[in-house]
């Protein structure tokens, strides 16, 4: 599978889905979800489980996209829970955190629920809009469907680098178990392009170092 509409591994059903709407090129795409977070991803000195989700997305098309045409969203609901901001040259990615979708859902008027990501397995959207209809127009342009196992703590899942599986990135937190995607050994590279990582053990502190620390 590559990177076009039909190679995505979403199922004949979203494939329907996408033809019942006005065809736009899939430029952007989503392409790691960090889904409960068990640390400060965000790095605002605070874990929050609604903070610290994240959402990453890749620019696969040749020129620079600009993001205020792209929305994020999960399937419950009908609002977006982010316009996306700035722009993204070719080949990069971008990140988003929740404490960006409640920021912005909070400026809305909204109440800052953030991207909620379901930790039991959450369908999570990228919308774009219509060119030259209201911004409130939106159409679905890529779908990701996490399993329940994707969903747990400090695992990521997301695309490999050839962008042809969706997999999962476990390191932080392995998973053995037979549900798709397995496990890569890889840690969650968030604002980075999905290069696998493998964890760096940290050198255990000798009980001598230690107590030197406390004399
Ligand atoms: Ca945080
Ligand atoms: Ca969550
Ligand atoms: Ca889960
Ligand atoms: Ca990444």
């Amino acid at each position: 599978m590559g990177w076009s509409a039909t190679g995505l591994l979403l199922g004949a059903w979203v494939l329907a889905a996408l033809c019942l709407v006005p065809q736009v090129q899939a430029e952007l795409v989503i392409n790691e979800i960090m889904g409960d977070p068990l640390q400060d991803w965000d790095g605002d000195g605070i874990l929050s489980f609604r903070g610290d989700e994240w959402i990453e997305v890749l620019n696969n098309g040749a020129s620079e996209e600009d993001l205020t045409e792209y929305w994020l969203r999960d399937d419950h609901g009908e609002d977006p829970h982010l316009n996306l901001f700035g722009t993204l040259e070719p080949g990069q990615v971008a990140i988003f955190y929740g404490s960006d979708s409640v920021a912005w859902q909070l400026e809305q008027g909204q109440s800052g629920y953030g991207f909620s990501i379901n930790n039991t397995g959450d369908t999570i959207e990228l919308l774009r809009s219509v060119p030259e209809q209201s911004p409130d127009t939106l159409i679905m342009i890529h779908r990701v469907i996490l399993n329940n196992h994707e969903v747990e703590d400090d695992r990521s899942s997301g695309w490999d680098l050839s962008g042809e599986e969706w997999t999962l990135f476990d390191a932080l937190n392995p998973y053995n178990g037979a549900s798709t995607p397995e496990g890569n050994d890889c840690v969650p590279t968030p604002g980075q392009l999905n290069v696998c990582e493998p964890l760096v053990p940290v050198h255990p502190a000798r009980w001598d170092h230690l107590k030197s620390r406390y004399r």
